[in-house]
């Protein structure tokens, strides 16, 4: 299931961004940077392995996890999570907690594209990746 995520993802447009940031509590230069960036997204598959990295011009991450075993993370704004990646009606489900905080990060595949939804609380942003290769 998981596999169909494979390959290279570049964003091509993001709803509502700033609010989610702001919701997470990103400060204002980091949030004006990461309004206007595009990542990329590269996902690789292998079994219940999963390597995904975000490159963009604010920073770059890689997280190696299995799905459904907890692992640390670092996310771009400097968070360091307690993440745990399922799949949920081939749906990839990425839950961080950190702090006593909770965010969820739905990655789904439609009409081709790769369509990330990061909800923080009452807050959401809808961003959406084409794929490269
Ligand atoms: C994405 O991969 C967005 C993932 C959420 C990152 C939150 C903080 C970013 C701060 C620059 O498209």
């Amino acid at each position: 299931m998981a596999a169909r995520f494979m390959g290279t993802w570049k964003l091509i447009r993001s709803d509502n961004f700033d609010d989610y940031m702001k919701a997470l509590g990103v400060p204002f230069t980091l949030r004006t940077l990461g309004t206007l960036t595009k990542p990329t997204t590269i996902i690789c598959v292998d079994g219940d392995t999963v390597t995904l990295k975000t490159q963009s011009s604010v920073k770059n991450t890689e997280i190696k996890f299995r799905l459904g075993e907890e692992f640390n993370e670092m996310t771009a704004d400097g968070r360091e999570t307690r993440t745990t990646v399922t799949m949920n009606n081939d749906k990839m489900v990425q839950v961080q907690r950190w702090d006593d905080k909770e965010t969820t990060l739905v990655r789904e595949l439609k009409d081709g594209k790769l369509i990330l939804t990061c909800t923080m609380g009452d807050v959401f942003s809808t961003r959406y990746y084409e794929k490269e290769a």
